[in-house]
């Protein structure tokens, strides 16, 4: 307890510290920075000046800005795309992408996908790659087809999201992309991102052997939270880093600042060695539960940290008032 005959400054550092330690933005490090430096790829980053990069093609309707890279401008049925030239060999990776999605009017489309794939610069139907993908898809789909009323009857099955929704989805070259019903029910985890018309946004798409991770910072502030959290996915080495994006009848500029890829640094990675090479393994996601959407067990404990950190920051100014009350008398 807090008396008078103590050093106040203890008081104040120990308060200080609990303070320092309830904001967010430390949270934000525990969940998105525990790569370290070292493990920062540079052979699968994208950062300015975009043209001297020759790890990454663009196709389609991509185009360099001193700036940004524009998958797609905000024009009717447009495709483009960027691929990491170099084959991925890590076995547990994090990657950040830093982009932004705008256009005109209310109503757009059709978003952003990020893709580890077996094949690279193949244009099609999904966000503007090809279909019948083999490996992971992580989609940023700006427009709810669901909900739209030509397939509005078909939907009642499926819940419906606010979009723009994340969706992850795993395939093995035998699926066809649902596109009528947003991914329905290939999709493995997601959250809604209202991530238009901001100065920036970023995601971090961090996979761990078997567990998927995506990460949000709608704002770009560095405030991130979890957006889904998938265990059981199994991707083999060897392929590639992607993003594209589509426009149809509903348009946006879909572009990306930057993308930085760090090796996973788990301990697990030793015990995985052993076993051999995670190369021709086919990718798939154990369908045993039922997918998780934004909120369930991560909810509870942001709500916990939350009050924790409102009951720390309480506790600080309490005590800071009490240690000002109680300096000795006298000074
Ligand atoms: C590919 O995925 C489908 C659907 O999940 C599954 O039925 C099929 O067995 C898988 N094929 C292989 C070769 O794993
Ligand atoms: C974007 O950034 C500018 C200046 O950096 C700021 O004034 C503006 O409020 C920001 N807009 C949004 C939507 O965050
Ligand atoms: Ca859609």
């Amino acid at each position: 307890m807090l008396t008078s005959n103590k050093t106040p400054i203890k008081h104040v550092l120990t308060f200080a510290l609990l303070c320092t330690l309830s904001f967010p933005s430390v949270w934000a490090q525990f969940f998105s920075m525990d790569y370290k430096e070292s493990a920062y790829r540079e052979q699968h980053s994208l950062n300015r000046p975009y043209a001297d990069s020759g790890h990454w093609d663009g196709f389609g309707a991509a185009a360099i800005t001193p700036e940004y890279i524009r998958l797609t401008p905000d024009l009717k049925s447009q495709q483009g795309g960027i691929w990491n030239n170099k084959r991925v060999d890590m076995r547990g990776w994090g990657v950040h992408i830093n982009f932004k999605i705008h256009g005109q009017g209310s109503i757009n489309g059709d978003g952003i996908a990020f893709w580890y794939s077996k094949e690279r610069m193949m244009p099609g139907p999904v966000f503007g790659s090809k279909d019948y993908f083999s490996g992971l898809g992580v989609f940023i789909d700006t427009f709810g087809n669901h909900v739209s009323p030509s397939t509005a009857s078909r939907s009642e099955s499926h819940r419906n999201h606010e979009h723009p929704y994340i969706s992850i989805i795993v395939n093995n070259g035998s699926q066809k992309y649902d596109h009528d019903h947003d991914g329905g029910h290939q999709n493995l985890g997601g959250c809604s991102v209202k991530v238009r018309n901001k100065n920036s946004t970023q995601i971090l798409v961090r996979y761990d052997i078997s567990m998927l991770t995506v990460l949000r910072d709608v704002d770009g502030k560095g405030l991130w939270d979890i957006c889904a959290q998938v265990d059981g996915i199994e991707l083999p080495t060897g392929y590639y880093f992607g993003l594209s994006a589509a426009t149809g009848d509903l348009s946006d500029n879909h572009d990306i600042f930057y993308v930085q890829t760090y090796e996973a640094n788990n301990n697990e990675m030793g015990v995985h060695r052993i076993h051999g090479s995670r190369d021709g393994i086919i990718p798939s996601a154990r369908r045993d539960r039922s997918p998780q959407d934004e909120g369930g067990a991560w909810s509870v404990i942001r709500i916990i940290l939350v009050l924790g950190a409102v009951g720390v920051i309480a506790a600080c100014g309490y005590g800071l008032v009490a240690i000002t009350a109680t300096k000795p008398k006298g000074t």
